[in-house]
């Protein structure tokens, strides 16, 4: 009898500057460790050589900025190779993945912060992911007057990150709309103290894990 093994569930983290995505995630794989899940952790834009090399240029301050266009194929280019390289192949394999942003931020910066029509994102969208999308993702929703507060004081600002507020309301109003839409989304509150959100992850995690969520 040939042996079939199921795909991996793919799962998302999502938020504006200084929400606590990179401070949850290491709580994240602790979870997913002691539930006996294999997975990989990844990241966009990233995860890849070439993805990696087009977050550099993404993020630098240096040189001209990239043209709006410029700037969405380049998440979307990376995104591609991520797909082809690690994110498919880890899921075929039953493996889970973790991964530090994807789509949803290109609707969120992109879209709602640059304002890029939504419909040209949507069809590069489909060129790139065909039907795959999260099975879960995180959100972590934040006052951006408080987020850029804590990246501040965190390092440096990035090319991103030295937006101005608007920007920011405009993405966390993106990240909302979107939340507002669909399932797959558990919006965490992420201006709660790191152990509040730790519970908050682990609740919904949990629930995940178990299949009492998304089955
Ligand atoms: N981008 C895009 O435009 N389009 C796309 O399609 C994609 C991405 C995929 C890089 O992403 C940039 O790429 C991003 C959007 C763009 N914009 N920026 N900037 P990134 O994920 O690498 O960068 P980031 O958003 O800046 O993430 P981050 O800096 O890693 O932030 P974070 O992970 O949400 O926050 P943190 O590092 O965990 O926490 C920030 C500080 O707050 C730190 O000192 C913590 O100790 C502290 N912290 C965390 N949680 C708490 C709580 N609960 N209380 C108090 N203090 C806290």
């Amino acid at each position: 009898m040939i042996e079939t093994r199921s795909e991996g569930k793919f799962i998302t983290l999502e938020g504006g500057e200084g929400a606590g995505k990179s401070t949850s995630r290491e709580y994240i794989v602790d979870l997913l460790t002691a539930g006996g899940i294999p997975f990989v952790e990844t990241r966009e834009p990233g995860g890849t050589a070439l993805g990696e090399s087009l977050r550099s240029l993404l993020l630098t301050k240096d040189g001209t900025p990239p043209s709006v266009e410029a700037e969405l194929l380049m998440v979307f280019a990376a995104r591609a190779q991520h797909l082809h390289e690690v994110i498919e192949p880890a899921l075929a394999s039953g493996k889970w993945v973790l991964c530090d942003r994807f789509t949803d931020a290109t609707y969120a910066y992109q879209g709602y912060g640059r304002g890029f029509d939504l419909s040209t994102i949507e069809v590069l969208e489909r060129m790139v992911q065909k039907d795959r999308q999260p099975d879960l993702t995180l959100l972590f929703d934040l006052d951006p007057k408080v987020g850029i507060e804590r990246a501040r004081n965190r390092a440096e600002l990035d090319r991103f990150e030295s937006e101005e507020l608007a920007f920011f309301e405009r993405v966390r109003e993106g990240y909302l709309a979107r939340a507002g839409c669909s399932e797959r989304f558990v919006v965490i509150n992420a201006a709660q103290a790191i152990t509040e959100v730790q519970a908050s992850i682990r609740t919904s995690l949990t629930a995940f894990i178990e299949g009492r969520k998304h089955g």
